[in-house]
């Protein structure tokens, strides 16, 4: 009786929600470079730029609408925890639909674009605006410290203590569109094989790590994360 499912979602859950993905042909790391847009020095180098690339992906989050994957992910959160179980939704991405489809308990690894964080006092705040250079802080009122609360390549990612815990009492362990490129999300299939966890990847492409899953179904996750759920 599977009880405790831990799901690790990327990109690929909210491609058919029209948001795009990283590296798919015509993913956004396709046409942006991620070490100018998604780095501490990009930032400190380019401001108004890396302000401007995740404004704009602001922009797009809220005007975005979740799809049958993220409803399917809230109804198994729903149905597990009337069996006395849990689902464990880590997610690698920053929008928030995940929440707006009604799922409870979202554990943002890698940030959220909808929160802003000052580096001045370390304030993190609900941010749904764009920001700019000029953004003075709501606690503190420093201006020009504020950044987008999401977690750049080289820096720690959020929750991890969580996400170890959760990985070592899972029962089975499901990646959803994600590429397995980035670390150490990436690296979790391997953690869920050693402690004995069956292991199931959706995609639509084979994924970097593919090797490391026992079963692959490919597909639009708006078909293969019904088919799982319900
Ligand atoms: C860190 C937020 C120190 C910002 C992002 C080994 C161990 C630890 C670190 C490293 C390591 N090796 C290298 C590193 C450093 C680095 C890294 O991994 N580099 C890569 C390039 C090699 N990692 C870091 O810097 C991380 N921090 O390491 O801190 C540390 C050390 C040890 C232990 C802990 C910490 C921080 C990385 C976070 C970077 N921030 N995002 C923003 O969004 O702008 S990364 C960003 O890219 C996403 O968050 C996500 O993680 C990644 C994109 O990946 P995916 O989500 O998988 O998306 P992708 O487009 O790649 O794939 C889409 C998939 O969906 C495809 O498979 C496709 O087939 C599928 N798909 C498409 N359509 C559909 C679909 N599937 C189903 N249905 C569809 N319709």
């Amino acid at each position: 009786m599977t009880r405790n499912v831990f799901v690790l979602t990327g990109a690929g859950i909210s491609a058919e929600s029209g948001l795009g993905t990283f590296r798919d042909t015509d993913g956004v790391w396709a046409r942006f470079d991620p070490m100018r847009l998604a780095t501490p020095e990009g930032f400190a180098a380019d401001p108004v730029l890396v302000h401007d690339f995740y404004n704009h992906r602001r922009c797009d989050a809220r005007a975005a609408a979740p799809n049958p994957a993220h409803a399917a992910l809230a109804r198994l959160e729903a149905g597990l925890a009337e069996r006395g179980g849990r689902l464990f939704l880590c997610t690698q991405n920053i929008d928030d639909l995940h929440e707006r489809a009604g799922s409870r308990h979202v554990v943002h690894m890698h940030g959220e674009l909808l929160r802003a964080r000052c580096t001045a006092c370390g304030t993190e705040t609900v941010w749904h605006e764009d920001l700019t250079v000029e953004t003075a802080c709501p606690h503190c009122t420093r201006v020009g410290g504020m950044r987008p609360d999401v977690v750049w390549f080289g820096e720690m990612p959020k929750h991890l203590d969580a996400i170890d815990e959760a990985l070592a009492e899972a029962d089975l362990f499901v990646a959803i569109g994600t590429s397995g490129a980035v670390y150490p999300a990436a690296g979790y299939v391997a953690q869920a094989r050693a402690f004995g966890i069956p292991t199931l990847a959706l995609t639509l492409d084979e994924a970097d790590n593919a090797r490391m899953f026992e079963a692959i179904r490919l597909g639009r996750a708006s078909e293969t994360v019904p088919a799982l759920a319900d």
